[in-house]
């Protein structure tokens, strides 16, 4: 564990159809760490433009992220809520680490294969080097701690190679300039500049599947709109949706062994825990034997009762679009009063000339 200042620092990419799994893997866990942690919770609208985003709906959906982080429960006062191409320090020490990073790390994120698809050569250099700015998101600020789905795992490794070859890379200049920190790394004790970021990976919702496969993760780019269910979807929409959701023909088993070989039952049933906030052993007590006949109306009654009133909150602010831009500029005059001076002693260590000016 460093002695650097724990921190939290967690994005989300404002590219439209915020969901379900978005929510239960992310927004959620992120509301009770303010009780623990200093937070940041970051808009990533420069990730979201590693794909092409239409310019006048990119506006509307970094209000959109802004105003489901507020309807959830964060406090935009006592914690800091911005968006990322606010504070121009994210992507100088993108560069920065562009330089750190090597291709066959980055060669080797499968969030990258994915996403690019088959076409690789139609990329943008940008959605390559993603995992680059995503350190810097995270370093900026030296956050000790990032809360993600299980999707963001491999990224927030390289998060941690580029940290740990920044200091390793710098060890004397950093030692000289009495810029290090002692922190553990394996079973030693070295001095580092940036934390090893520990990721916050948990609860029954790490992964939401999609309604319609569940192999695949829900995702907010999936072609069919019945395979997620969308922060803004009304009562109806979210019942026909969960109505429709693919499922097989047997009942809930009453343990978890039972589930096995069955994913989009699975994906119900911790779907219906995060909701309820218990964990699907205590699901399948209550629900074992039931058809989903049974199940889905009472799955469904949970999430409307669940998400409505958060949806009629965003509703209620994104029709205050100033009240939202002021939030986000006030959030990142904060955040730029963390970054400036990290990013001031990085290039101080690399060897720049006027770093402090
Ligand atoms: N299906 C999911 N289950 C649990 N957590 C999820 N997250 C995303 N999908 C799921 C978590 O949501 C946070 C924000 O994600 P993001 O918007 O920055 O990027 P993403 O992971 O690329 O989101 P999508 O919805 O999957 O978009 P597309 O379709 O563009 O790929 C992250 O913490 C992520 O783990």
């Amino acid at each position: 564990m460093t002695k650097i200042q724990e921190r939290v620092f967690s994005g989300i990419q404002p590219t439209g159809n915020l969901h379900l799994g978005n929510y239960l893997g992310a927004i959620k866990n992120f509301v009770p760490l303010q009780d623990q942690y200093d937070c940041i919770f970051c808009v990533v609208d420069l990730h979201a433009i590693t794909n092409w985003q239409d310019p006048v709906e990119l506006a509307d959906n970094i209000r959109e992220v802004t105003a489901a982080y507020i309807a959830s429960g964060i406090d935009p006062k006592k914690h800091i809520v911005f968006n990322q191409s606010q504070v121009v320090q994210h992507s100088e020490l993108a560069w920065l680490f562009n330089c750190v990073a090597r291709m066959g790390w980055l060669n080797r994120m499968t969030q990258f294969k994915e996403k690019a698809g088959k076409d690789r050569e139609k990329a943008s250099v940008g959605l390559f080097a993603y995992p680059s700015l995503m350190a810097a998101d995270i370093l900026a600020y030296r956050a000790t701690h990032v809360p993600v789905g299980e999707d963001q795992k491999q990224h927030l490794e390289l998060t941690r190679d580029i940290a740990q070859k920044f200091n390793n890379d710098f060890s004397s200049r950093i030692e000289a300039l009495g810029l290090g920190e002692p922190m553990t790394v394996g079973d030693e004790q070295v001095q580092g500049y940036f934390p090893l970021t520990e990721p916050l990976i948990g609860g029954p919702a790490a992964r939401v599947m999609s309604l319609r496969d569940g192999s695949k993760k829900m995702s907010k780019s999936d072609p069919s709109d019945l395979s997620r269910i969308v922060m803004t979807d009304d009562s109806d929409l979210i019942a026909k949706k969960i109505r429709k959701a693919k499922t097989d023909a047997d009942a809930l088993p009453s343990e978890l062994d039972g589930l096995q070989g069955r994913p989009e039952a699975e994906n119900l049933v911790s779907i219906f825990a995060a909701l309820a906030d218990r964990d699907k052993a205590s699901v399948l007590q209550e629900f074992g034997g039931a058809q989903f006949g049974t199940f889905k109306p009472a799955l469904a009654e949970l999430a409307v009762e669940t998400i409505g009133p958060i949806t009629g909150e965003m509703r209620r602010l994104q029709a205050e679009p100033a009240e939202i831009d002021a939030i986000l500029a006030d959030g990142a005059d904060r955040a730029r009063a963390i970054a400036e001076p990290i990013l001031a002693d990085v290039k101080e260590i690399i060897g720049f000339i006027g770093a402090r000016r």
